[in-house]
């Protein structure tokens, strides 16, 4: 088949996504519920790499991307998902928005093959809003294995709409889906769904409704029945989304106000009131979708999530739920870092070896030394140090924690830390932004728009930068291979240098209980919200895909933010080290200036200085440590990381600086990419200054706190 692909995605993250066309083509929605494989099948079609991720809520924003089939140009938008249009939590409102706003030429609903009736439910609502529909149901091997059989022909006759069978992880499945897409769009296919019709008090009153709508606005005529129907249930959000998005003012016409008043009364004589109305059209919904399923579903095997459920019976029980998430966090980090320190040390040699080689040549272009010491002991080796140390850990950590992303256990753990967030006023969520913080903490900012009260998403905000994103990370690892264990080497040392980091993760999420609490009895008062997180079945994850995507993904954006920051940050840093007043250099005045309170936190003026250049970019930190400590200001040569433990030594650390280190690390300001994401999701500086605010304050209490705990302890 004529299929091609682009790569011309972009991330539109909120408005006016609606008015969004494809000039050259056709414009596909991909709708559906939450981890069902709508980014599973938009990368499939596009050829783009929109994160997935076996838990419901990982795309919160529209993407968009766009392939070609035949002659035609397709434009995909790979919707958040949502469980039903009257949205709950802000990237529900995206993909309502879109779904109802949007106008694409087709809406494609994915759905899942195991569990087909609960999500007919959003089907039928999405046939309330437009013809163009196509039912995709996806995930049939899953529904093989669970001895599932669906007959799409019947499905597709009873629903009125195309329905296609599809497997989103084996590309070949989606051919008929493409073909089914093209020819909706040329109209070689007119779907002709199937609506559910009401009591006839309620279809009576849409019918009047309508036709006074038809009069007095012009909207497409798709959208008469469906906000009708919105405006006799008095959806008031669903009704503000109209109004808004249609630009329309229903409240300004009394005509109409007062027809909607006679309806809503004779409803009421009907039994049908404010209270139930909403109740009675979903039970119509759920009731239609239960006898299709009936008719197109057979199960042979009514059973088929026992062992799902056996599993969750350990891995979500009041006494092994956590000792186990303890375990397999502990695991994914000994094994990264264990396996990180050869690979460093490979590197390290490498970049090493063409270090010499740069002098070299620059020596025979005779580059004045001010200027060869300046880009190579300055940007270059910063550069490549950063690779060498940051790397590896990244590489080994990232598939290991993809793969229990893949697997399904991340909720889980959301679900076992959820009684712990009640307790402090906030939603177990958060525990999953948390673990998306852990890759980064932009992204885990975005991530929190998965949870619904907007009190509770704002103290997810706030907190998430407790936990240690891929730039701390690997310097924690590195602090606590070469200080926290010291010279225990092999089994031992790496079980220690594991359980400071851990202890250090524990930390950031105890601080994250903490400062949630205080935040839900002081600023941001309220009560818990009941906690819907659907545990997603148990998936094979898919090892190569994860591999690829997890060292490919990370690595570029690691190094591209390593170009970016580190290169200039390295620059600035040689020029402070080497430009000075009175023979001292600018470094040195400020790390001065710094030093009495740095001492007071068990650290030096040198490592807060570190902090404060590293705000770009945490990935900086410790090689500006180690620059400001190399008097020449810049980095003498490393062959692996127990030489920096030398050089830390020599300068005067001992086991205290590397705890407190440990802790600020895990505890201050978010990174400047951090805080414009805070600054975009809350639209307020005020949130923004205190995302600063609170973290840096808690680091550096508990630095002195552990600080004068040690003074005590030493000097007794
Ligand atoms: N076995 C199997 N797994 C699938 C299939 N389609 C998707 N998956 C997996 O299901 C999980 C969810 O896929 P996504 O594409 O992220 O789902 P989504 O609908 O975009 O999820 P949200 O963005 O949360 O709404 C991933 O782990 C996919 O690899 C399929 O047909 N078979
Ligand atoms: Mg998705």
């Amino acid at each position: 088949m004529g299929l091609t692909k682009s790569s011309t995605g972009t991330n539109l993250l909120n408005s006016n996504v609606q008015y969004l066309k494809n000039e050259n083509g056709f414009t596909v929605a991909l709708a559906g519920n939450p981890n069902v494989g709508k980014s599973t099948i938009f990368n499939s079609l596009t050829g783009l790499h929109q994160h997935t991720g076996n838990w419901p809520g990982k795309t919160v924003s529209n993407a968009t991307g766009s392939f070609d089939y035949l002659d035609t140009n397709f434009l995909l938008v790979d919707i958040p998902g949502t469980y039903s249009i009257l949205s709950s939590s802000q990237e529900e409102d995206i993909a309502r928005d879109y779904i109802c706003f949007g106008n694409p030429d087709v809406t494609v609903v994915v759905v899942d093959a195991t569990c087909l009736e609960r999500n007919l439910n959003l089907v039928f609502q999405i046939m309330e809003i437009t013809d163009n529909v196509i039912v995709c149901v996806n995930l049939l091997d899953e529904a093989k294995k669970k001895h599932i059989d669906i007959d799409l022909d019947l499905l597709s006759n009873m629903l009125g709409v195309p329905v296609c069978g599809t497997i989103a992880r084996k590309k070949s499945t989606l051919d008929n889906l493409i073909d089914v897409i093209y020819k909706v769009c040329k109209k070689e296919i007119i779907p002709t769904p199937k609506k559910i019709t009401y009591l006839p008090i309620i279809e009576n009153s849409i019918n009047l409704l309508e036709d006074k709508l038809k009069t007095l606005f012009n909207f497409p005529s798709n959208l008469y029945r469906w906000i009708s129907l919105k405006l006799l249930e008095n959806d008031k959000k669903i009704v503000d989304s109209i109004e808004k998005n249609l630009d329309v003012n229903f409240t300004n016409d009394n005509k109409l106000l007062n027809l909607l008043d006679n309806l809503n009364n004779n409803l009421d004589d009907s039994r049908v009131n404010k209270t139930n109305f909403r109740n009675i059209i979903t039970s119509s919904i759920m009731k239609q979708a239960e006898k299709i399923c009936n008719k197109v579903c057979t199960f042979e095997n009514k059973g088929y999530s026992v062992r799902d459920k056996k599993i969750d019976k350990i891995l979500t029980s009041k006494t092994f739920g956590i000792p186990i998430m303890l375990l397999f966090l502990g695991g994914i980090f000994w094994i990264t870092i264990v396996g990180a320190n050869y690979p460093s040390s490979i590197l390290f040699s490498f970049f090493g070896y063409i270090q010499e080689n740069l002098i070299d040549f620059a020596n025979l272009l005779n580059c004045p030394t001010w200027l060869s010491n300046m880009l190579i002991l300055g940007v270059y080796r910063t550069l490549t140090w950063i690779i060498s140390v940051m790397l590896p850990p990244m590489a080994i950590f990232f598939p290991l924690f993809t793969f229990l992303e893949d697997l399904g256990y991340l909720p889980r753990i959301a679900f076992n830390m959820d009684g712990f967030f009640k307790k402090c006023c906030c939603s177990g969520k958060q525990m999953i932004t948390m673990c998306m913080g852990f890759g980064c903490n932009a992204a885990g900012v975005t991530g929190c728009r998965i949870i619904n009260s907007p009190r509770e998403k704002l103290i997810a905000i706030l907190t998430n930068c407790f936990v240690p994103c891929n730039g701390r990370f690997p310097f924690l690892i590195t602090i606590a291979t070469i200080f926290i264990a010291g010279n225990i080497q092999g089994f031992t040392g790496s079980i220690i240098s594991t359980m400071a980091v851990l202890f250090v993760i524990l930390l950031g999420i105890f601080m994250t209980l903490i400062i949630s609490k205080i935040l839900s009895k002081t600023i941001l008062k309220g009560m818990p919200s009941s906690f819907v997180l659907e545990l997603p079945p148990y998936r094979k994850p898919q090892f190569g895909k994860i591999l690829v995507r997890s060292i490919f993904d990370r690595t570029l954006f690691v190094l591209g933010r390593a170009i970016c920051v580190a290169a200039p940050a390295g620059l600035v840093i040689w020029i402070f080290a080497n430009v000075g007043i009175n023979g001292d250099s600018l470094l040195n005045i400020i790390a001065n200036f710094l030093n009495p309170f740095a001492n007071l936190m068990g650290l030096d003026g040198y490592i807060l200085v570190a902090f404060i250049f590293g705000i770009p970019a945490n990935e900086i930190v410790l090689p500006i440590i180690l620059m400001c400590y190399l008097g020449n200001g810049s980095l003498v040569d490393l062959d692996d990381t127990f030489a920096i433990g030398n050089i830390l030594v020599q300068n005067g650390w001992t086991i205290l600086t590397a705890i407190n280190v440990m802790i600020f690390t895990c505890l201050h300001f978010p990174c400047t990419t951090t805080l414009l994401t805070i600054k975009k999701e809350t639209g307020k500086w005020k949130w923004t200054i205190l995302s600063f605010v609170i973290p840096t304050v808690c680091g550096i209490a508990l630095c002195m706190f552990t600080t004068f705990v040690y003074n005590i302890f030493v000097t007794f």
